[in-house]
């Protein structure tokens, strides 16, 4: 694990990425509650605010609006990704950039990769993050994984009940500290003392909950406060910003539960 006190993705040792990868991954479906997200400046500005540790997004974003916005906001280029429209016959997420390219001729300060752990591609999956990881390190970038474990041997395995089962999200989580990740990203698996459980595995490796479907400030703030309460390091979040008409609102109520 990379020593990460000098990375720019971490305030407080904590953080918040503002994750803006929708587009790609579940398509313009998730900006219809709030339209204006459709256009990436207006999200862009958003992760200006003091609370946002990091930006992601896909290269395509990074190359197009990053450049007006880089003093503003580190970006944490999500190197792999699939879309909701192919019908695959178990979860891979193929890669769409290098290390080098996200580093060099983006300006990224952090990486970000999916793992579908229980796929049945997940060997493949190994593979492409290896080469992600150790590329990262050569230019000393932390790596975030997004340890999502879903696909066959998840949902044919009579142990596990679904991607929130807190089995299934420790060793998601452990995977990340296995392989070398230096955040992981997991579902939150429902309350503070089930996300204890899950930080019994994760060591030094930094720990952050995905944001979610969107639900209200109350459930939403109270889901973060039980993560960080627990040992958690903060969290990962699109929809429940971006689809909000005051996205600084909630924003302003993160800042104060995340940070010191
Ligand atoms: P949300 O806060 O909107 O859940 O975003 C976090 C995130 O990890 C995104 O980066 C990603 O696009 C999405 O969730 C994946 O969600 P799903 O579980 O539907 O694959």
């Amino acid at each position: 694990m990379m020593n990460t006190s000098n990375s720019p993705i971490f305030r407080d040792g904590n953080l918040l990425i503002l994750a803006y990868d929708h587009g790609l991954e579940h398509g313009p479906v998730d900006f219809e509650p709030n339209p204006a997200s459709a256009d990436p400046r207006n999200v862009f500005e958003v992760a200006s605010h003091d609370a946002v540790t990091a930006l992601a997004v896909h290269k395509g974003l990074a190359e197009t609006y990053y450049s007006d916005y880089e003093d503003d906001v580190p970006l944490l280029l999500k190197i792999n990704g699939n879309s909701s429209l192919a019908e695959r016959d178990d979860y891979y997420s193929p890669k769409q950039c290098t290390v080098k390219y996200a580093v060099e001729e983006l300006g990224a300060d952090a990486i970000g990769y999916t793992m579908y752990a229980g796929s049945k591609y997940e060997d493949k999956m190994w593979e492409d993050f290896r080469e992600v990881q150790e590329e990262a390190r050569k230019y000393d970038v932390p790596v975030v994984m997004w340890a999502y474990p879903r696909g066959q041997g998840i949902e044919n395995n009579p142990d596990y009940d679904g991607q929130t089962d807190t089995d299934v999200i420790s060793y998601a989580a452990r995977l990340g500290l296995e392989l070398g990740a230096d955040v992981v990203k997991c579902k939150y698996p429902g309350s503070k003392e089930e996300t204890e459980k899950v930080l019994r595995n994760t060591g030094e490796m930094k720990f952050v909950m995905s944001g979610g479907s969107k639900r209200s400030d109350e459930a939403f703030l109270n889901d973060v406060a039980a993560t960080i309460d627990a040992g958690g390091n903060g969290l990962a979040v699109g929809r429940n910003i971006f689809q909000r008409e005051d996205p600084e609102g909630v924003l302003d109520k993160l800042e104060e539960v995340i940070y010191e």
